[in-house]
């Protein structure tokens, strides 16, 4: 029996409801491989939006048997429900009452469909946190740090970056000889005073639904050739990439951002079964972001999530000169723009 779960198992089930909002996050170093149940293959670190979210309200009611329902944006959605399902049958070892539930959803984005953004960190961080408030009221033992841990450590079952959402700022998971962090659940990270606004304007290049899940791409590192030193680049990675948040060092940080974000790609492409999430005009957006960099020796760096989109990072003291630059030489190869920056972290509603 988990220690965070040991409090609820005796729970007698009653009728509740909640409401959370939970934001996305992109990280600075990826997750990409699993090993055991959830448990990520190398540490990850993540900075937290703010605009980019998902609000959503659960109603918890007794039944005979566990039904879930779910609506996305007031849109019955079987495929969300039975993902939530499966994810509450799987905690019914610990939590037997769970069978007794009937549960009903409505959420939302703040960001519109198919922006590439990846909702999945901040949807089922959301959808985690209101059951958590279910817990604490069937049992209100605990103060507000151990329920934050708690709902990290069961966001990562849903999702592994979900778990990363439950913190605002900046966030690390997975077990680290440097800092003080876990597979288990994320830690929130202190930073330099200098990144504590650091801006992320996403640049969608395409809106359309991927074709291969990150479920399956986690899958694919289990073979993967490069897999161990993708795992020994990643640790390095996170180690100097803690250092340069500590230390503001924009610079170093940037370099890592970038290396992360076209490592991840690599490994999509040398995987057995090889595929490409990058665009045309992802390629052609980073060639101009480097002749940006060069030319003005302006702080603008990229990263990229599981997607062809490009989340350009910059410390917001040079806004207005690099954000006019992605206006007008950037939109043109962009579907939307989305401007976002660091975000404080989930909130009740
Ligand atoms: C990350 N990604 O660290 C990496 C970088 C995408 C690229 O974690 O199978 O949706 O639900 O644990 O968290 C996306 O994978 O995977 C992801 P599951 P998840 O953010």
């Amino acid at each position: 029996m988990n220690s965070l779960l040991a409090p609820y198992r005796a729970a007698v089930p009653v009728a509740f409801e909640s409401s959370w909002e939970s934001p996305a996050n992109i990280a600075f170093v990826k997750y990409w491989g699993k090993k055991g149940h959830q448990l990520p293959a190398n540490p990850s670190v993540s900075m937290t939006l703010k605009e980019c979210k998902t609000s959503t309200k659960t109603k918890f009611s007794l039944s005979n048997n566990l039904t879930v329902e779910l609506k996305l944006d007031g849109q019955k959605n079987e495929r969300f429900a039975q993902k939530i399902k499966s994810y509450l049958e799987g905690l019914q070892t610990e939590l037997p009452w769970i069978s007794n539930l009937s549960v009903e959803i409505e959420t939302a984005n703040t960001f519109p469909h198919g922006t590439g953004i990846a909702s999945s960190a901040s949807g089922l961080s959301a959808f985690v946190l209101t059951f958590v408030d279910y817990l604490k009221h069937l049992n209100p033992e605990g103060d507000h740090a151990l329920f934050l841990k708690r709902a990290s450590y069961l966001s990562r079952l849903a999702s592994g970056s979900a778990c990363r959402s439950i913190y605002g700022g900046f966030v690390a998971w997975g077990d680290s000889a440097q800092v003080e962090t876990s597979d288990l659940y994320a830690s929130p990270v202190d930073v330099h005073a200098d990144l504590a606004s650091l801006q992320d304007t996403v640049l969608v290049v395409s809106g359309k639904e991927k074709n291969v899940s990150s479920r399956a791409g986690h899958g694919l590192m289990g073979d993967h050739p490069f897999a161990l030193s993708r795992f020994a680049q990643a640790n390095a990675n996170f180690s100097q990439c803690i250092s340069a948040l500590k230390s503001g060092d924009i610079e170093a940080l940037g370099k890592i951002l970038e290396t992360e974000a076209l490592s991840l790609h690599a490994m999509m492409l040398t995987s057995s079964t090889p595929y490409i999430l990058l665009k045309p005009n992802t390629l052609a957006a980073i060639d101009a972001i480097w002749d940006f960099r060069r030319e003005t020796k302006l702080p603008l760096y990229f990263t990229l999530d599981a997607g062809p989109n490009l989340h350009l990072i910059y410390p917001e003291e040079f806004k207005s000169k690099i954000f006019t630059f992605i206006t007008h030489e950037l939109s043109a190869l962009s579907e939307q723009i989305i401007d976002d920056k660091v975000g404080t972290g989930p909130r009740k509603c």
